[in-house]
């Protein structure tokens, strides 16, 4: 059992899409040598954990997450030595670093699946899932994330195996308890190496309903809901990975929980679970998927964000802890999607940095955020790289659609919009690299970067410095509760904090008009320690115009 406030409530979160954080040998693809030259980038801002997304070997279907050797550093990544020069000197700066566990599924090019498929009664064979067709068919109709059947043929045995994913990323069978050793030893040998723990990859799926019966509704997020996520054995799954590996080490595990619910989240982060420690839930992330999927993207309105975050924080309470993020290498930029990236650009990114920064929960900061990156739009399809975005287009297309719509849509959902590479200064690929990157960089690096931000006399860099420095110096923004005074109001968010006699109220504006605070709000104890137009402030709050009031003096 943890004690009651573990170092892992304390932490500030970044996360790291290795590929687009920095390029240090000139392949036009990050590595880890690019990130140890820019730690001293990560230590001023104040952040004291990385998330580091997955340098394993890997064919790169899926960008890394269909590892083929779970041991060993990808070599467009760097060595061994470098990971553990990284990790090192990580440390000597006061950042720990969690690696990015992707154990759902493998590569097809993992040796486990190369064995399993030659033939029926190979050992390895019942490490991954494998079935007869039905009726000519696949085994049953669910369908698989980035389009198509979840399930490929295979001629060689002639039998269909499973992949949730891309048909290189077939099921690993966790109902085989040799499988689920492997995975046991894999996390150990990072563990021993001086890992800090892990962000578990759709760490709800890994427990199948293995009578594998047709899905009644064919909208896929039906099948994700009801099918595939929080299976009948997941818990005790987690529960022995927990005894057999994670309560031996001062490790922090964040699951990625497709499918799990505000009213099931701590099955699986209760303090008296021994499972994981949090969840990034992906309720929020959905939240605007319409009849169509993530692609057929409907308006969120700020009252269904508001209850969607009062939900999670009265479900999880006391007995577990969140994870607040709003964006990461899986959607759009948050400063696009949820604030007002044109006029109101740097207004709303410190915004967002406020808002996840006083939240009750551990925050986490995608790369970018820090110095207001936005969506990007790119003309032709050849320059999006995202397996996902380009099966979309391709079965789009296929379907009579226009490329424009196609592209609209890629436009507002796309991953890759969190994708392009950061941009440090307006030079030359912006600082990332001295070759063409792997990916187009965003046309507005030239205006928006790291060095033009960070002397901007209204920097968003130096915001997130603010708002981290006082985070970690007033324990109410951690341990105190959390309340939505207006929750039906349309455009303002606003709510306290509360711990013992210490009381912070946060007051943000999402929209582009002054709104009136309403005056009995903002009682007189109440002073301003902090807001993103300053401290001189009139009665209504401008547009996208964040303010921090505590009734404490400092
Ligand atoms: O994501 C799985 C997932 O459920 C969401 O990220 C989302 O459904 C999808 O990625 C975008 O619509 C994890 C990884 O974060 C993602 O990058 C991988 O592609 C996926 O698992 C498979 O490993
Ligand atoms: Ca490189």
């Amino acid at each position: 059992m943890m004690g009651p406030n573990p170092w892992w409530k304390e932490i500030i979160m970044y996360q790291i899409y290795p590929r687009s954080f920095q390029d240090s040998n000139g392949d036009g693809i990050g590595d880890i040598p690019g990130i140890i030259q820019r730690i001293d980038h990560l230590k001023d801002l104040g952040i004291n954990l990385i998330w580091l997304g997955p340098v394993y070997e890997s064919p790169n279907d899926d960008n890394g997450y269909d590892i083929s050797d779970y041991r060993k550093i990808h070599p467009e990544f760097g060595t061994m030595e470098q990971f553990d020069e990284l990790l090192e000197k990580l440390h000597n700066a006061g950042i720990k670093l969690i690696m990015d566990l992707v154990v759902n599924h493998s590569s097809d090019e993992h040796e486990w699946f190369q064995k399993s498929r030659q033939s029926k009664d190979n050992p390895y064979r019942d490490f991954y899932f494998w079935r007869k067709g039905n009726d000519g068919g696949p085994p049953n109709n669910w369908k698989a994330w980035f389009g198509g059947d979840a399930w490929d043929h295979d001629p060689l045995t002639d039998e269909y195996y499973l992949h949730l994913f891309t048909t290189k990323q077939p099921d690993l069978n966790w109902e085989n308890p040799q499988v689920r050793k492997e995975v046991y030893d894999i996390m150990k040998f990072w563990l021993d190496k001086g890992v800090d723990g892990f962000r578990m990859d759709v760490i709800s799926l890994i427990s199948k309903r293995i009578a594998f019966e047709n899905s009644p509704s064919e909208i896929f997020m039906d099948m994700v809901n009801n099918y595939y996520s929080n299976g009948p054995r997941v818990h005790e799954y987690l529960q022995e990975m927990n005894k057999e590996v994670l309560s031996k080490y001062d490790v922090v595990t964040v699951g990625e929980g497709p499918g799990i619910t505000a009213d099931i989240a701590n099955d699986y982060i209760g303090n008296d679970r021994e499972e994981l420690n949090m969840i990034f839930q992906l309720e929020l992330m959905f939240f605007d998927n319409g009849p169509g999927g993530k692609f057929d993207p409907q308006p969120i309105s700020l009252v269904d964000f508001k209850s969607l975050f009062s939900r999670w924080d009265k479900a999880v309470g006391d007995k577990g802890w969140n994870n607040i993020f709003l964006d990461n290498h899986d959607f759009p930029r948050m400063l696009s999607r949820f604030g007002n990236d044109k006029k109101y650009r740097i207004e709303s990114a410190q915004l967002l940095a406020m808002f996840l920064l006083t939240m009750r929960g551990t925050p986490c900061i995608y790369q970018g955020s820090e110095i207001g990156m936005t969506n990007v739009e790119f003309d032709d399809i050849e320059d999006y790289r995202d397996i996902e975005t380009i099966n979309y287009y391709k079965e789009g297309i296929e379907a009579g659609i226009t490329k424009h719509a196609l592209l609209e849509n890629i436009y507002i959902q796309g991953r890759d919009n969190a994708r392009t590479p950061m941009q440090w200064d307006e030079s030359q690929y912006a600082g990332f690299s001295e070759a063409e990157p792997w990916i187009k960089l965003n046309p507005n690096y030239a205006l928006i970067n790291a060095q033009s931000d960070k002397s901007h006399n209204k920097s968003i860099y130096r915001f997130y410095q603010k708002m981290i420095q006082y985070r970690k110096a007033h324990n109410v923004l951690t341990y105190g509760s959390y309340h939505d005074i207006l929750p039906s109001h349309d455009h303002l968010y606003i709510y306290k904090r509360k711990l013992q006699e210490t009381e912070v109220l946060v007051a943000l504006n999402f929209s582009d008009s002054s709104i009136d605070i309403p005056v009995e709000l903002i009682t007189s104890d109440m002073n301003l320690h902090l807001g993103n137009y300053g401290l001189q402030v009139p009665d209504s709050l401008r547009p996208w115009e964040a303010r921090l009031y505590s009734n404490k003096v400092d």
